[in-house]
């Protein structure tokens, strides 16, 4: 981390939310907590449980009574109800209190904490909104499958095509949103899960006008645990995608 970054995550800190979605990720939990403190240590993080049955939820509040400085919260929904919906979630509950950024995080492993700095350092340099990408230069792809590299390039290239937006990993799901971005794009019409989501907040946020930086990550493929990833996420978001691509091209002609 450089000497500026240092500053930048001090500056942020107690400020910033990072927002973990979980699904049956008991072992992976205490793992990543772990680097996140080591890395950022007064940031705040909010674990967003599904009612997890391998006990995630229960792992997740011992985290949180066994932080004394109370840096981690909770939250307990009752199913499993997507990605999506966790992470809307989870940025209601950061909005309704004094975060200024609100981060996504997976809980795999698949985001490094210890990259988190780059994110915030955009965030402090002007971005609304910051992808942690894996296709700029500088990122990296570690143990992914060739199958799923294909499939995300291809999702990328497409939604880039169909969209008219030049983001090289729009799929992403590591991001830092300054708050008023959430604030104002209207979350509550937000349907879509998984990738798509990822891709409709970052569509959104740019027909609000708002500013997307891509900084580059290392993206590792999980180690432990199931990927809860499935072939109707992928159906949505080719449908979606070139939905809003003609919305967009048709609003552009009416200007
Ligand atoms: N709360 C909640 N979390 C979920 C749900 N589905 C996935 N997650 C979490 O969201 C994060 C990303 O899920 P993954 O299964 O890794 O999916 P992915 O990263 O899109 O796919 P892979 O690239 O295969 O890992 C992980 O922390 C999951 O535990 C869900 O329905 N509810
Ligand atoms: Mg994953």
């Amino acid at each position: 981390m450089s000497g500026n970054d240092q500053h930048v995550v001090g500056k942020y800190g107690a400020r910033a939310l990072v927002v973990v979605p979980t699904f049956n990720e008991r072992e992976n939990l205490p793992l990543i907590v772990d680097r996140l403190f080591t890395s950022l240590g007064d940031i705040h993080l909010l674990v967003v449980d599904d009612s997890s049955p391998d006990g995630t939820g229960d792992v997740a509040d011992r985290l949180a009574a066994d932080d004394t400085a109370g840096r981690i919260h909770v939250l307990h929904r009752t199913a499993k109800d997507g990605l999506g919906k966790a992470y809307l979630a989870g940025f209601a509950w950061g909005l309704a209190r004094e975060y200024q950024v609100i981060i996504e995080m997976d809980a795999d492993g698949s985001h490094a904490p210890e990259q988190l700095h780059r994110l915030l350092a955009a965030i402090n340099d002007g971005a609304d909104l910051v992808i942690g990408s894996r296709y700029v230069p500088g990122g990296a792809l570690v143990n992914w499958p060739k199958r799923r590299e294909i499939l995300s390039k291809g999702a990328n290239t497409y939604a880039r095509l169909a969209l008219g937006v030049h983001i090289n990993d729009i799929t992403a799901g590591y991001r830092a949103f300054r708050r008023e971005v959430l604030e104002k794009i209207g979350l509550d019409e937000v349907e879509s899960a998984g990738y798509c989501f990822q891709i409709d907040l970052a569509w959104r946020s740019l027909q609000h006008g708002f500013t997307i930086r891509e900084v580059p990550i290392t993206f590792t493929e999980r180690a432990i645990g199931e990927s809860k990833m499935d072939g109707g996420v992928i159906a949505e978001s080719f449908i979606n995608v070139a939905r809003w691509g003609i919305q967009g091209r048709l609003a552009k002609r009416r200007r």
